[in-house]
């Protein structure tokens, strides 16, 4: 059912995220990158799944984890590790740093610091849509931990009444930094929050890519047929802390070891293996040119300029 094409380009941007993540920690254990960095390996088929199933002209909104929603979304990692180092040559001008990465060429509409706060950003995307008549969708990566936060519901209800293009994708990774989901909700099925607002909702397993896929083209056509918004949660548990220097101690190791044990980007390796009928040493050549890709984005990084004091002045002025 799936082409060895489509299965490659899925692996490509799994072990895409799961190489960047993993070099950029390097960098930050070097010194290189500072401020916060969360690292979004063990939930990478989450982003890959949904923006597999995405058109040219579509938005996305991410969070604080944004990495992988913006690679997935086509962002050059070149200009992507330059922002994280805190250059010129970055998205943002090195002046956002990892969680604001904006790349509006590709309709993302950018990471953001503030937990739930993508969800207004992309219902007011999805409004614009509309009142556009266009065809397009808004497509929100949201967290457990946003979905006690007054604007999920407000922000939910208002794209249900007005019937908008809206995909909310709740990332359940299970833990808001050290608080487990059930010390925050009762109910941890947390599709069913969307029920009560007369919104399609359903969980799906966040580790398994082409369910997330399939789940995701599904809400997305019926989001450009006028039959949005869609809530989808995909369950999945991160590999590690919060950030980099949470080493999550208080992660339950019965489950770190079940979620390690389907790990995302391994499944999709075996996915392009067995239904791709993809041969070994395809499946390394991709690698090979993720790791090559990732050289050059770090060696063009560090050669990139800062931002000189002048030019950041000139910059507030501006605006
Ligand atoms: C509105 C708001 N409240 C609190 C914080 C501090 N904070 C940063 S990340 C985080 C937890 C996020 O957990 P979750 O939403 O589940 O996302 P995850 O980190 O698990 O991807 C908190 C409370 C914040 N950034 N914004
Ligand atoms: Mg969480």
């Amino acid at each position: 059912m799936y082409t060895k094409k489509f299965l490659a380009g899925l692996y490509g941007t799994l072990y895409r995220i799961r190489h960047f993540e993993t070099r950029c920690i390097r960098l930050y254990r070097q010194g290189l990158i500072r401020g916060y960095f969360h690292p979004y390996l063990g939930e990478e088929a989450i982003a890959a799944g949904v923006c597999a199933a995405l058109g040219e002209k579509d938005y996305i909104t991410s969070t604080h984890r944004g990495h992988g929603h913006c690679i997935a979304r086509g962002a050059g990692i070149k200009r992507m590790v330059a922002e994280l180092l805190g250059k010129k040559t970055g998205y943002c001008k090195g002046l956002g740093g990892s969680m604001h990465i904006a790349d509006f060429s590709a309709g993302n509409l950018g990471a953001n610091g503030i937990v739930g706060a993508g969800i207004p950003l992309g219902a007011g995307a999805a409004l614009g849509i509309s009142m556009r008549r266009e065809k397009n969708v808004s497509v929100v990566f949201t967290s457990d931990g946003a979905v006690n936060n007054g604007v999920f519901s407000e922000a939910l209800n208002l794209a249900a009444a007005w019937s908008l293009p809206l995909l909310l994708v709740v990332e359940n990774n299970q833990y808001a930094v050290s608080t487990p989901i059930s010390q925050a909700t009762r109910e941890t099925d947390l599709y069913k929050r969307g029920i009560g607002l007369g919104v399609e909702s359903f969980a799906v397993d966040g580790n398994d890519v082409l369910e997330v896929y399939g789940k995701a083209k599904e809400s997305v056509e019926k989001c450009r047929n006028g039959g949005g918004p869609v809530l989808m949660e995909a369950v999945t548990f991160r590999h590690g802390g919060h950030h980099v220097n949470d080493p999550g101690l208080y992660l339950s190791q019965e489950q770190l070891d079940y979620y390690k044990s389907k790990d995302p980007v391994g499944l999709g390796r075996k996915y392009l293996l067995e239904l791709g009928k993809a041969a070994e040493k395809e499946v390394k050549a991709i690698e090979s040119r993720v790791e090559r890709e990732m050289d050059e984005a770090i060696a063009f990084a560090k050669d990139s300029p800062e931002m000189s004091v002048v030019e950041f002045l000139q910059m507030v002025e501006a605006y």
